[in-house]
């Protein structure tokens, strides 16, 4: 459904004219180097974009990117976008095994891999797709073969509509493969424009990047409020807590997972205090994508005088809710629904819940995705006969509407921010010679909020050490998927029916890595 270049649901239609409003202003500083003004971004993206093309990008195909946080890596997400493709991109540490099933999957155009990559992806790329992707490089910094033979002449822009593809964004599935969640240029900008007035993004903040360039988070809802505002970005390769208090003098708004904030609260002293006077300048500070611990909640306010915000969203839906900027932020709850969003709960009975009462949310509105990538039948799976997506969240809703998250009902680890789905770590496990079976948990981690574990039971009369298990997995699963403890086991647990009783794993070792008080 192609609409016209200026259509009011092109993303980048609107990205582009906030850019010529803002001028000779910088858009990203690195180091405290101005890196990209927003001048810049018209002929940078539109010679990038001519670039893609000539690999023979069509509207429509995929980009897969697989690359380190930089400057360029922002243009090419943006150029993607201008010549009409769909951005694919992924966690720079799946393995090249990750990789093949991506690629496989995708079927894309055009492969962008880190230079040190590029044998690797090239051997994965042409083994398995159905059409051999064209393979090209970029660099941390900023060299590689996709900025060679660069085009003199810059590519118009491609008209897209609301309703097609911008992004494809992978989320990995309760079967233990990933799904692509596609999502639309309306889905984006939607979710964008909503934050943007929700959180007061003006042209004067100075966002602190932290957060990767391949999820949600790092990708749209921090670059996308900074693009639409008209705002400077303060780009950080990785993270950095000294570094990040010291910018504190000069940024006006941080976004972070609890990772983030735990180890900005553990920082010592002597490297540069998290104090009011430190946090004077910032005026918002927002956490998502795990649970923030009301502990580390109140600790924050007590060390900066300043309230987290929390929101909660999906790499489906982008943000649902928001605790709100002038009312209460309450720890241990996102707050409501955006505005355009509509959220209900659905209790165990299958009828909705009553204010207070626990059920599975649900989800409907313009940034809800448009399915699971070929995959109609997950697609079907996860939506009502109304159009409301289920989250697998379990909330309450309060009868103002607040949301608390209170469990989860699918089987998911978010460790650190990033999902972890146990049952590809077990079915990678379970395949290891020695194995009978395993049972991978989320357990409680001081720094990274749940922390994996591994229980395995050896085959009968077979010897199996907890190194193999680790062996056995590492160049399979990207290493943050990695148990951070494996234990053998005779046999699991099991209840009546023959199910593995996780619960009695997770109570049995929920210890491993807290803190002795
Ligand atoms: C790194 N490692 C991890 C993680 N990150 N292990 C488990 N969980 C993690 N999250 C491992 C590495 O493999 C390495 O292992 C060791 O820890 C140190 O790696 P390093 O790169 O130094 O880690 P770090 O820089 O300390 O990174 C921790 C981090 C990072 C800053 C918390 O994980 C991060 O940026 N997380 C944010 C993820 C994010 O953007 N999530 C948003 C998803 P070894 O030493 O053994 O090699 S979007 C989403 O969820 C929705 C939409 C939403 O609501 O936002
Ligand atoms: P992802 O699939 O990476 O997009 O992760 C989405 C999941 O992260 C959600 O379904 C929630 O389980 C979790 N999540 C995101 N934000 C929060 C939050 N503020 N508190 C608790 N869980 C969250």
């Amino acid at each position: 459904m192609t609409q016209n270049a200026v259509s009011p649901t092109n993303l980048i239609a609107h990205i582009l004219s906030v850019a010529e409003g803002a001028g000779n202003k910088p858009f990203l500083v690195e180091g405290g180097r101005a890196r990209l003004s927003f001048a810049q971004l018209e002929p940078r993206t539109a010679r990038l974009a001519a670039r893609l093309a000539a690999l023979g990008e069509k509207p429509g195909a995929r980009v897969v990117v697989q690359v380190d946080k930089s400057v360029e890596a922002v243009l090419l997400y943006l150029a993607a976008l201008r010549a009409g493709m769909v951005f694919v991109p992924l966690n720079t540490a799946y393995t090249a095994a990750e990789l093949e099933y991506f690629v496989g999957d995708a079927e894309p155009a055009v492969v962008v891999c880190r230079p040190a990559d590029e044998a690797a992806v090239r051997a994965v790329a042409g083994q398995n797709a159905a059409r051999s992707p064209a393979v090209v490089t970029l660099g941390a910094d900023g060299t590689g073969s996709l900025l060679d033979d660069m085009p003199d002449e810059g590519a118009p822009l491609v008209p897209r509509g609301g309703d097609d593809l911008a992004a494809i964004l992978y989320t990995s599935g309760t079967t233990g493969r990933s799904k692509g969640a596609m999502l639309t240029h309306a889905n984006l900008l939607s979710n964008a424009l909503t934050l943007k007035d929700l959180w007061r993004w003006q042209a004067n903040d100075v966002l602190i990047h932290i957060l990767p360039i391949y999820h949600v988070h790092g990708l749209f809802v921090a670059l996308h409020g900074a693009l639409l505002a008209g705002a400077t970005v303060l780009f950080h390769q990785g993270f950095d807590p000294a570094a990040v208090i010291a910018d504190f003098a000069v940024g006006t708004v941080l976004m972070g997972v609890p990772t983030h904030y735990t180890r900005l609260l553990d920082q010592p002293k002597a490297s540069g205090a998290l104090t009011p006077e430190a946090c004077a300048h910032m005026r918002l500070f927002i956490s998502g994508s795990a649970p923030l611990l009301t502990e580390a909640h109140q600790r924050f306010e007590q060390a900066t005088g300043q309230r987290i915000l929390e929101r909660y969203g999906m790499t489906e839906t982008g943000m649902i809710t928001s605790n709100p900027y002038d009312g209460e932020r309450l720890a241990g709850t996102v707050g409501y629904p955006l505005p355009g969003v509509a959220v209900r709960v659905r209790g165990e009975s299958g009828d909705l819940a009553a204010a207070g009462e626990p059920g599975v949310l649900e989800v409907r509105g313009p940034n809800v995705f448009a399915g699971y990538w070929r995959n109609p039948e997950k697609t079907a799976q996860d939506f009502r006969a109304d159009g409301f997506f289920i989250t697998g969240d379990v909330a309450t809703q309060a009868a103002d509407g607040r949301i608390t998250l209170v469990g989860r009902a699918k089987d998911l680890i978010i460790a650190g921010g990033l999902n972890i789905y146990p049952k590809e770590i077990e079915e990678a496990i379970d395949a290891l010679p020695g194995v009978a079976e395993s049972a991978v948990i989320g357990v409680p981690h001081a720094d990274l909020g749940e922390a994996v574990v591994a229980v395995v039971a050896r085959a009968r009369g077979g010897v199996l050490g907890e190194d193999a298990v680790m062996a056995g997995i590492t160049g399979q699963l990207a290493r943050f998927k990695h148990p951070r403890a494996v234990i053998i086991v005779d046999e699991l647990p099991r209840n009546a029916m023959g199910k593995v009783q996780k619960a009695a794993l997770r109570a049995q070792h929920g210890a491993l890595f807290v803190p002795k008080a």
